[in-house]
């Protein structure tokens, strides 16, 4: 069918991202639902559409492409009515690339290291994890302080607030206490305020995800490549 589809899980965050992009774009699109307890996105005709064996992945009339960033860039370019998601302006363009990388390298990374392996696979939250995360955090509020603006790479909320918020959303998933991190708590709830629909989006996934830390899915049928998944948890 032609159109924009996007290969998406439901509790995903990098894919809820990039559906929050959708919405503010109001951009009609396709929903592909990726059955990840059964494995489908380990499928060899998965790895055909994306070999990382990852979501989010569109396709937008056949033209694929994985990675969040990537996508949030791409959709941001080609459908924005404005540029005021993606500001073309080279420095200003540069703060929200910093803000999509801080998040992909180390923001998101240790959230999902800390909040999400544990839920999906045979990981424990450690007190490492725990550090890292704080890290993160603390790094986060540091950039919002300095700078003093309203959201991430400016006064104005652009692609960077959505990958960051959908990060955000699993600490709240588990009740992590974001309160010593004041700048960042503003944030995460001025954008809730500012933009209700928006993170409708990403409410629902970070309910998904609670239910998921009380009650974790059995995967250990799923002979994944990477995570060991024979453990199913018992201490949460
Ligand atoms: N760097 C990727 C990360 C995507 C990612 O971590 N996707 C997860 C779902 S949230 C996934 O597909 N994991 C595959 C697996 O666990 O087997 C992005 O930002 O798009």
């Amino acid at each position: 069918m032609p159109g924009l589809k996007l290969y998406s899980v439901s509790d995903s965050p990098p894919t809820l991202a990039v559906r929050m992009l959708l919405a503010a774009l109001d951009l009609p699109h396709e929903l592909v639902d990726v059955d990840f307890a059964a494995g489908e996105h380990l499928t060899e005709s998965y790895a055909q559409i994306n070999p990382q064996k990852e979501v989010p992945c569109i396709d937008d009339n056949g033209f694929l492409l994985s990675e969040s960033v990537a996508i949030l860039q791409y959709l941001a370019d080609r459908y924005g009515k404005n540029e005021d998601l993606y500001p073309r302006d080279p420095q200003k363009r540069a703060v929200v690339n910093h803000r999509l990388v801080f998040n992909l390298s180390t923001y998101y990374q240790y959230i999902s290291e800390y909040v999400m392996a544990p839920i999906f696979y045979a990981y424990e939250r450690t007190a490492l994890g725990l550090k890292k995360t704080n890290i993160g955090l603390s790094v986060f509020n540091t950039i919002l302080e300095r700078n003093a603006t309203k959201f991430a790479a400016g006064d104005e909320m652009t692609i960077a607030d959505l990958a960051l918020v959908a990060a955000t959303m699993c600490l709240e998933a588990i009740n992590f206490d974001v309160s010593p991190y004041p700048r960042v708590a503003r944030w995460y709830a001025d954008f809730k305020g500012d933009f209700p629909s928006l993170w409708r989006v990403a409410e629902r996934g970070m309910k998904e995800i609670r239910q998921f830390d009380r009650d974790p899915p059995d995967l250990s049928g799923l002979n994944h490549p990477i995570h060991p998944t024979s453990k199913k948890r018992t201490n949460h």
